[in-house]
C-alpha cells in the first residue's frame, strides 16, 4: 500500500517556505521525492534527513543527519552514505525545486523518515569530498536555515 508523507517550512526567521512530498508505493519501492522551497540564496543548499522530528530549539533539536547504519556522509549517489543525505537542491531567482527518487529513504517499515526533521542548509553540502573537518559528518553545509517535520498525508 503506498504511503505518502509531507513536510512544511514555513514562517521562521529566514522567511524559508515550502513543502517537500514523499511517497513509497512499497516497502522495496524507492521514495519519491518533490520539493518546492523558496527564499534562500541562488546556489546549492544542502538537504538533508535530520534524525529526530523536534523543533524545540529550533532546527538544532533536529539532531545529526539521519543514519541508522552508522556510515559517513556522502552524496545521495554515493555506495557509502547517511540514510539523510539528499546532497543539494539549488536555488535560482529565489525558488528550488528536486524532484528525485531515493533507494535508502523508507516511508515503511523500522527505518522510516516519517516524525523525522528535514533540514535545508545556508551553504552547500560538499558531499563528503571537501577535505574540512565536518566534510565526513555533515558535508560542511553551514547553518540551518529551515526545518520541518515530515508528517503523513493521505
Ligand atoms: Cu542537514
Ligand atoms: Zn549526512
Amino acid at each position: 500500500m503506498t504511503v505518502k508523507a509531507v513536510c512544511v517550512f514555513r514562517s521562521n526567521e529566514k522567511n524559508v517556505t515550502g513543502t517537500i512530498h514523499f511517497t513509497q508505493e512499497d516497502e522495496s519501492a524507492p521514495v519519491h521525492v518533490h520539493a518546492n522551497l523558496a527564499g534562500l540564496n541562488d546556489g546549492p543548499h544542502g538537504f538533508h534527513i535530520h534524525e529526530f522530528g523536534d523543533n524545540t530549539n529550533g532546527c538544532m533539536s533536529a539532531g545529526a543527519h539521519y543514519n541508522p547504519f552508522g556510515h559517513t556522509h556522502g552524496a545521495p549517489t554515493a555506495q557509502i552514505r547517511h540514510a539523510g543525505d539528499l546532497g543539494n537542491i539549488t536555488f535560482k531567482d529565489g525558488k528550488a525545486t528536486l524532484d528525485t527518487h531515493d533507494s535508502l529513504l523508507k516511508l515503511i517499515g523500522p527505518h522510516s523518515i516519517i516524525g523525522r526533521t528535514v533540514v535545508v542548509h545556508d551553504g552547500e553540502d560538499d558531499l563528503g569530498l571537501g577535505g574540512h573537518e565536518l566534510s565526513p559528518s555533515t558535508g560542511n553545509a553551514g547553518g540551518r536555515a529551515a526545518c520541518g517535520v515530515i508528517g503523513i498525508t493521505k
